[in-house]
């Protein structure tokens, strides 16, 4: 049932995932100090992984921030350093936090391994360490450092692909519905302007039904590519469904706003798109209409509204116009 909820969630099983790996190779850090021991438990970790060794403890915060190590293996007897203090700096800087540390230490530091397990250590070897022990506890973390990596890959794109579209690449229309909200009140809120877009390809029926879906969806990723690029960063740019484009022009006024979508309308018509692999050469042309924030309205539905009533007459004067 976790694959059945995951498929849902549209993420990937990481369970599933890391029990199909083989190897498991790591990228493992040794802070040991003492070069016999260090040698030997290096040559027993070599056997599954890239093992490097350090004997200075700010040495190996350091290397473990630039590095990318899955696992450090920390030993309590350092000469004149704090190993507990190195886990806790492992544990609170950004680019060290979720790598594994493993403490190594003899039976009588009980007291300061536990203290270093309570800061964050996700484990420890007593001493003498037994080759197959140390081999088991460090591909244990290894693999959950790996798990932690890729639940948070698949939570992160899962939130992504939540607020963008497919096809595209734009953002999607639930995204769009709660950002123009917002950026209404905001605008309403410190008096600034506010201008929303709305395109709409002309004739794109006829596009699918002359090429195929296949070609259209080209034509759309093309279109959305033209758009974004006659628009600025803090623009707001979505695909609210089909071949409609809905831009949010956050401090432009009318005029700018028709400058920007006349822009637009010119860029889709001057060149043909080029399709399958530049084997054709589509073209297209789009209608705009604009609406730009006032005084009575009482939210971004008003000038949705009078937006969609400007596309509307663009349409119906003859396509290929932007209007205000
Ligand atoms: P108009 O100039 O009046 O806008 O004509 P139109 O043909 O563009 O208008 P209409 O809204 O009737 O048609 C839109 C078409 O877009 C219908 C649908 O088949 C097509 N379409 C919607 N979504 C997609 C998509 O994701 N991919 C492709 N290829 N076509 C799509
Ligand atoms: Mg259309
Ligand atoms: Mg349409
Ligand atoms: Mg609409």
């Amino acid at each position: 049932s976790r694959a059945v909820a995951s498929v849902r969630l549209g993420i990937a099983d990481p369970l599933a995932t890391a029990a199909a790996e083989t190897g498991l190779n790591g990228r493992i850090l040794l802070v040991e100090d003492r070069p016999n021991v260090a040698e030997r438990l290096q040559s027993a970790l070599s056997a599954f992984h890239a093992v490097e060794v350090e004997s200075d403890a700010q040495q190996a915060v350091i290397r473990s921030a630039e590095g990318e190590f899955d696992a450090v293996v920390v030993s309590l007897d350092l000469q004149g350093q704090d190993g507990l203090r190195l886990c806790s700096q492992l544990r609170s800087l950004e680019r060290t936090r979720n790598i594994s540390v493993l403490l190594m230490g003899e039976t009588e530091d009980r007291d300061r391994i536990l203290r270093g397990l309570e800061i964050g250590a996700h484990d420890f070897l007593l001493r003498p360490i037994d080759r197959n022990e140390l081999l088991a506890r460090v591909r244990t973390q290894v693999r959950r450092k790996r798990f932690t990596e890729r639940l948070r890959d698949s939570v992160q794109s899962s939130m992504e692909m939540a607020v963008m579209d497919q096809l595209t690449g734009l953002h999607n229309r639930r995204f769009m519905d709660n950002r123009l909200a917002a950026m209404f009140d905001e605008s309403a809120l410190r008096a600034r302007s506010l201008s929303l877009l709305v395109l709409d390809i002309d004739h794109f029926k006829s596009v699918n039904d002359s090429w195929g879906h296949d070609v259209g969806d080209e034509v759309l990723r093309e279109f959305a590519d033209r758009v974004r690029a006659c628009t600025r960063g803090i623009d707001l740019v979505a695909r609210m469904g089909g071949e409609e484009v809905v831009v949010v022009l956050p401090d432009t006024g009318r005029d700018a706003a028709y400058c920007v979508a006349e822009r637009i309308r010119e860029r889709v018509e001057n060149a043909p798109f080029a399709v399958q692999n530049n084997t054709r050469d589509i073209k297209v042309t789009v209608s705009v209409g604009v609406s730009s924030r006032r005084a009575g309205d009482a939210s971004s539905a008003d000038m949705m509204k009078r937006a969609d009533d400007a596309l509307y007459r663009a349409k119906a004067s003859g396509r290929n116009r932007v209007i205000v």
